[in-house]
């Protein structure tokens, strides 16, 4: 069981031991994100290099749109912020798209794609986006503060998948939280994955009702079904939900929902889905551990059964991710802090991902043994 002090522990604490290993030269978290011991503090590398090092990047969401790989990640700055449990210091203003013809080739940054200054209902935090096609129109899906300090999901549209993006002139009705994940399945219907707790305020929403002192409710308890992401059908235009927002339901090979104090396995934030063999997977963040998740299931509605980790803790407190399969392969981009050394300054990679033969995802190591 991990002690109270160790669980309660949020982006500014994680930030002080950050820089404290930084300067020890290896990575720094261990499974349960604290401090690593100098017994286990070998010399490592990282297994890849940052895809862009002339502005700070994170949160990649990938997409293959006419042939070419495009990636829509938040766009990391230092605004000065003090830094706190809420992630105040994730003060990110615009969007800018990266493409590359393929994995390994040139990255092309395309400027700014989205401000929000030109968000007519945005207060404050631009966080980490996704994009969708349909019928010749691109959608841009992203999660801001409004005026009131609450995080809405908005949309933004253009012909051109590296944008500019035009916002539509209100969030879409019902959305809340943040990390829109944006999935058309094969038969054209496309779903939204969205949802983060702690900073993502996800826990402060009950029965539709936002409470600004969400976090002391019952949607935390340590033996009650975890909070989990949200899942929600788009409606044919792309801009609004199409039926109810549903609870993502992820459970243990009982079929048991896992619990609030499951920090190893339970929801945090960062979900993507792709499908693999007729099969859905649902992929996570569990936030406080640091662990890349996955769930598999047989709708994409879920539920979604337990089924491991299948990356272990990136350097810096968040670990965000997507998958795509390129020219018949699969990859996972991804962010860490090797740039900055700094949590709230990131910068976006891409590694391989591999489906094993019984479907089951092998397991991905940040770094490599000197
Ligand atoms: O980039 C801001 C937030 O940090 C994202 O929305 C989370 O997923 C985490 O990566």
């Amino acid at each position: 069981m991990i002690p109270k002090l160790i669980r309660s522990y949020h982006y500014a604490n994680f930030l002080a031991i950050a820089s404290l290993l930084a300067s020890c030269g290896g990575p720094s978290t261990s499974s349960n994100g604290m401090a690593k011991t100098a017994a286990d503090s070998t010399k490592k590398e990282y297994l890849s290099q940052p895809l862009i090092t002339s502005i700070y990047t994170a949160d990649p969401s990938a997409h293959v749109f006419n042939g070419k790989i495009y990636i829509y990640p938040s766009h990391d700055i230092e605004a000065g912020k003090p830094e706190n449990d809420n992630g105040d210091h994730f003060d990110m203003r615009d969007y800018h798209i990266l493409s590359m013809d393929s994995v390994g080739g040139k990255v092309t940054d395309h400027g700014v794609a989205l401000d929000i200054k030109n968000i007519p209902w945005a207060g404050r935090q631009l966080w980490a986006p996704d994009a969708a096609y349909k019928n010749g129109t691109y959608y841009l899906y992203f999660p801001v503060k409004d005026k009131s300090d609450v995080f809405r999901i908005g949309v933004a549209t253009s012909k051109d998948p590296a944008g500019p993006f035009k916002a539509e002139p209100q969030p879409i009705p019902g959305s809340f939280s943040i990390d829109p994940a944006v999935f058309t399945d094969t038969d054209g219907n496309s779903y939204m994955y969205f949802g983060g707790i702690w900073g993502g305020q996800l826990q402060r929403w009950k029965d539709g009702k936002y409470d600004a002192n969400g976090s002391k409710t019952d949607l935390l308890q340590d033996d009650a079904p975890a909070a989990t992401c949200k899942v929600a059908k788009l409606s044919g235009d792309m801009l609004t939900f199409d039926g109810p927002v549903k609870d993502v339901l992820i459970t243990d090979s009982a079929g048991k929902p896992l619990l609030g104090k499951d920090h190893d396995r339970r929801f945090f934030e960062g979900s993507w889905m792709h499908k693999y063999n007729g099969k859905y997977y649902f992929t996570y963040s569990t936030g406080d551990t640091h662990y890349l998740a996955y769930a598999i299931g047989n709708s994409p509605m879920g539920p979604f059964t337990y089924a491991g980790t299948f990356m272990k803790p990136v350097e810096g407190w968040t670990t965000h991710h997507s998958i795509i399969e390129d020219k018949g392969k699969w990859y996972i981009f991804y962010h860490d802090t090797q740039l900055s050394g700094k949590t709230h300054l990131r910068n976006v990679k891409v590694t391989e991902l591999k489906h094993n033969a019984d479907g089951t995802i092998a397991l991905i190591d940040p770094f490599k043994k000197a």
